[in-house]
């Protein structure tokens, strides 16, 4: 799915951080657990350059716990990367973040050096309901849709410690089809650019193969289901689901839309979208693809000659 969602607040974003970077010792990104490679985003490392960073695998508590390990080992083999998991209601993580974060800049703890903590990351990931749950108050606007935050906000966790809630940013090219699609599935993405169909498909597809039995035992389907096309699944999905509409026809924006709900907020099962081996697989295949075309390009220019 080619996503076109790259209204003008996201360049605004950008420039927000843009400004903000030069002031900061510390960066938190946040990443959707369920996502992590999809939700990093490419541009970051450019803009905040040698800054410390700490990536924190958000809303883990919805994720695959197994498969979030792997991404944490995977993480953590990168350079000057430290990797930890988010999970809004986890009591210890304030201390954690709190503690991780005076490491990394020990000399920025004082009244006239405080230590300035930027937390970034793609739209609706958690970046505010984080920071609500380090300054210990309701500071910072929430809401699950993207682009909730506008603009920078300061916020005092302390007097040698400040934080700043940015608007979620995202890039202007996705590469990879899967990156889109599990952007908006886990809904970072506006709602116009989206088509929910595709998007259920999409999921359906990737549940019946990865999770059957969540996903039978979820909308009391038969293991016989699970070898359904895509299209059919979601009729019978639809079925179970009483999404019918006058003369027995069965509404597919309303299934495809109790399927992807119900994925966001975990009714499926713990479910990560993307493993570390996946990612693997799939930049493979498309440097093998880039190849077999340059290829075929110097082929036809030889043919030419
Ligand atoms: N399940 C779960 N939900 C979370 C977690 N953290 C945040 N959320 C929910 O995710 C939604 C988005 O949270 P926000 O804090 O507004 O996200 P944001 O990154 O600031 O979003 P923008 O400002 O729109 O970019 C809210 O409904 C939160 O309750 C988490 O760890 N687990
Ligand atoms: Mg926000």
């Amino acid at each position: 799915m080619m996503i076109q969602w790259f209204p003008g607040h996201m360049n605004r974003a950008k420039r927000a951080i843009q400004e903000l970077v030069s002031d900061i010792d510390v960066v938190i990104e946040l990443l959707d657990a369920r996502a992590p490679f999809s939700s990093c985003n490419p541009l970051l490392q450019s803009i905040i350059k040698k800054k410390k960073k700490i990536r924190l695998l958000n809303k883990s508590d919805l994720a695959d716990p197994k498969v979030t390990q792997a991404w944490l080992e995977y993480f953590q083999k990168q350079k000057d990367t430290i990797a930890i998991t988010g999970d809004k209601d986890d009591k210890k993580q304030k201390n954690t973040i709190i503690r991780l974060c005076r490491e990394l800049a020990p000399t920025r703890n004082s009244f006239e050096k405080p230590l300035r903590v930027m937390i970034t990351g793609i739209p609706n990931v958690g970046k505010s309901t984080l920071i609500n749950q380090l300054v210990g108050k309701k500071s910072a606007k929430t809401g699950d849709i993207p682009a909730v935050t506008k603009a920078n906000q300061r916020l005092v966790l302390a007097d040698d410690f400040l934080i700043y809630d940015t608007p979620g940013m995202m890039w202007q090219k996705i590469q990879f089809s899967q990156v889109g699609f599990h952007l908006a599935i886990c809904n970072s993405i506006g709602r116009n650019a989206l088509d929910e169909e595709l998007m259920a498909h999409y999921l359906l597809n990737y549940l019946k193969v990865a999770h059957p039995e969540e996903l039978c035992t979820r909308y009391k389907l038969k293991a016989e289901d699970m070898f359904l096309a895509d299209n059919q699944l979601l009729n019978q999905l639809g079925k179970k689901r009483g999404c019918i509409m006058p003369g027995g026809v069965i509404d597919i924006q309303k299934a495809s839309e109790i399927a992807i709900q119900d994925f966001r907020e975990g009714r499926i099962g713990k479910i990560s979208l993307e493993t570390p081996d996946m990612w693997e697989r799939w930049i493979g295949q498309a440097q093998d693809e880039e190849k077999s075309v340059a290829l075929e390009e110097e082929k036809s220019n030889e043919a030419q000659v």
